[in-house]
């Protein structure tokens, strides 16, 4: 990307098909400053128009933080007008992750505080380190969640629990975030101290590439497909709700890849898909 904040990687051999982007703004704990959330734009447009991509895998590069959220020392130095600018880039990047076709897993090794929390909330899958640390600080700045938290959040674990976390301005680790529903996996720190280093290490980005491992075999127009309507199912009413499910079924009917599962429930082998 033009300033080297995001990083994409596509993997290889049984990996082929999963990519990796890595938030890369060591200095500054990945805060989004104008220049990342410009990467990131640019790096999304490059996922959304690629079809060999089939599973998504946000991490950071930093060891112990995701993404720390607004560039708060950037933000001293904007003009409202700035701020207003960049507050318009920062929503629609999130909106683009969010309706990225290919599903999108964050890996949460770190802090992800504010917009970095926002940040993973647009993606499909959170999977937690030992060290995850994240929460909404926002009112303890005397400001709210801007980035779509207050909607996301609110979508993902209803009203009540999402008003303790912002009002308080809690940081909360790994299991509050998997009781509230939150992150749909936590790498516990026990399975790993034989190690040293193990808390360095990067292990909830390990477990969401296992996750990636699990959904690459299924059919990717499929798994697209199911992903664009249960996107709508929070936002649709019920009626076109299931309208919408209707479409994204047609679309499935017609590729190559569903009669090669038939043929291959009948063989008694793996089916292998191509993605048409
Ligand atoms: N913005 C700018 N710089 C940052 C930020 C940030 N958010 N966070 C850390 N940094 C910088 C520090 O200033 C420091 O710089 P320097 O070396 O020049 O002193 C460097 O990164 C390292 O910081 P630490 O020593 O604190 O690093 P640690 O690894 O010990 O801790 C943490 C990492 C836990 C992430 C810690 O830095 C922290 O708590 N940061 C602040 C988190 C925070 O409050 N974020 C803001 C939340 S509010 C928000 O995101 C609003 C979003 C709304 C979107 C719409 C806005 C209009």
């Amino acid at each position: 990307s033009a300033n080297g904040e995001v990083v994409l990687t596509r993997h290889s051999g049984r990996d082929s098909g999963i990519l990796t982007l890595s938030l890369n703004r060591p200095k500054a704990r990945n805060a989004l400053s104008r220049s990342l959330v410009a990467d990131l734009r640019h790096a999304l447009d490059e996922i959304r128009a690629d079809s060999d991509t089939r599973v998504v895998v946000l991490r950071s590069t930093v060891p112990g933080v995701f993404c720390a959220g607004a560039d708060l020392k950037e933000r001293a130095t904007m003009s409202p007008s700035d701020v207003g600018r960049f507050l318009h880039n920062l929503k629609s990047a999130l909106s683009e992750l969010e309706s990225l076709p290919q599903p999108t897993i964050a890996a949460l090794d770190g802090a992800a505080l504010g917009g970095g929390f926002e940040l993973s909330l647009c993606c499909d899958l959170r999977i937690a380190g030992p060290r995850a640390l994240l929460g909404l600080p926002e009112t303890s700045l005397a400001i709210i969640p801007g980035a779509g938290g207050t909607l996301r959040l609110t979508k993902l674990i209803g009203p009540s629990q999402t008003k303790a976390l912002v009002y308080t301005a809690r940081r909360f680790g790994p299991y509050p975030a998997m009781s509230m529903g939150i992150v749909n996996d936590v790498v516990d720190a026990a399975e790993c101290m034989d190690e040293q280093s193990t808390l360095d290490h990067a292990l909830g980005y390990e477990r969401a590439l296992e996750w990636a491992r699990e959904i690459l075999p299924n059919g990717p127009v499929a798994v697209r497909m199911a992903k664009r309507a249960i996107n709508h199912a929070s936002t649709a009413d019920p009626a076109s709700g299931l309208d919408i499910e209707q479409l994204c079924y047609a679309h499935v009917i017609p590729t190559e890849d569903r009669l090669e599962g038939l043929r291959a429930f009948k063989e008694k082998r793996k089916p292998v898909y191509k993605g048409c």
